[in-house]
């Protein structure tokens, strides 16, 4: 659809007006979530939601959604100009168990994709927030309270394309004053939005695991502790970093919530169903995704986003457990 007439295209300064945002791969876990807050925030018009599958129906009918390969760079420049947008929140990427089957793919995506938003947000002074994530972090990576900076050296495709994206982000921040934003995502638990192909996702399909059968089998080993964070703290956190008037002294920051490991989140849904119960791998034969969760911090110091922006999460463990349950058996009723 063309873009909506009554938007003001001779745009005067003492006119103030909402950011026109574009949001790519708003079909995935983060996306549909973000696009709602955003639309209420700045109004349906001024919120384009974009990905290369069909919206459902609910969503094309709250506002824009128009077709976004980001590796194709005059595709995402032609909607840029069109739709004149001033802010891009990038969130189409290979997860790190798919990427990890498919690096060329992860390669074209996670880096070529990025590339083009970063040069036309240089070219068209845009605002670019694409998430990174704690992935981006390696073996050699301090594995308790990880800072912000430190060593970096991940050995999965999923991290080595997302730390690319850091530092050049950075690089064009640097040289190009391009306002580049981006938080270290951890683990994010929905119960409305299925994950798409990560690490982290067993921390999902357990809920629904417990209440369908009452039965899960971890992909995970039951002492593998990753950072996690519900998927609304998330969206308030990436708000709040978007948002915030600039300059933000840096581009990239750890947020997160809690940390677990699959075995105590298992006791905690036994809280609520004390006939669940969890299996896991013969140590002998481990999933491929235990070699990418052993290469990634336990937890985070997410103390620099408390400070800059305000981070602030919502829910713990135990607070999340009992949502996700309630939510999900309300989907089976
Ligand atoms: C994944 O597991 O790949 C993601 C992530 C932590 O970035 N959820």
């Amino acid at each position: 659809p063309p873009p909506p007439q009554h938007y003001n295209s001779t745009s005067n300064a003492a006119v103030p007006r909402h950011p026109r945002v574009l949001v790519t791969g708003s079909l995935g876990q983060l996306g549909s979530g973000l696009v709602k807050e955003l639309r209420s925030m700045y109004g349906n018009e001024n919120v384009v939601a974009s990905d290369i599958r069909k919206a459902p129906e609910e969503f094309m009918a709250s506002g824009p959604f128009v077709y976004a390969d980001v590796m194709n760079y005059s595709m995402l420049e032609r909607i840029v100009v069109d739709w004149r947008i001033d802010w891009v929140v990038h969130y189409s990427a290979l997860l790190s168990a798919v990427a990890e089957k498919n690096p060329a793919l992860a390669l074209s995506v996670n880096m070529t994709g990025f590339q083009n938003m970063l040069e036309l947000a240089k070219i068209h002074r845009l605002r670019l927030y694409s998430p990174s994530t704690i992935g981006a972090f390696g073996p050699s990576t301090p594995k308790n309270n990880t800072p912000d900076l430190t060593i970096m050296r991940p050995n999965t495709i999923y991290g080595i394309t997302k730390l690319h994206n850091e530092l050049l982000g950075e690089y064009y921040r640097e040289k190009f004053g391009v306002d580049f934003r981006s938080a270290r995502y951890p683990g994010i638990l929905s119960a409305d939005t299925p994950p798409g192909g990560g690490t982290t996702d067993y921390a999902v399909d357990i809920f629904h695991h417990a209440i369908r059968t009452g039965h899960y089998d971890c992909f995970l080993s039951k002492d593998t502790r990753l950072p996690m964070m519900y998927l609304s703290d998330c969206i308030k956190g990436t708000v709040d970093h978007l948002t915030h008037p600039t300059p933000l002294p840096q581009s990239v920051y750890n947020i997160a919530a809690c940390s677990f490991t699959p075995a105590e989140l298992a006791a905690e849904i036994q809280k609520h169903l004390p006939h669940f119960t969890i299996s896991y791998p013969d140590p002998a034969r481990p999933d491929f995704r235990q070699a990418i969760a052993d290469s990634w911090p336990a937890s985070l110091d997410d103390s620099m986003a408390r400070r800059d922006f305000g981070w602030k999460e919502e829910f713990g463990m135990e607070k999340m457990v009992k949502l996700m349950l309630d939510k999900i058996q309300a989907q089976v009723d």
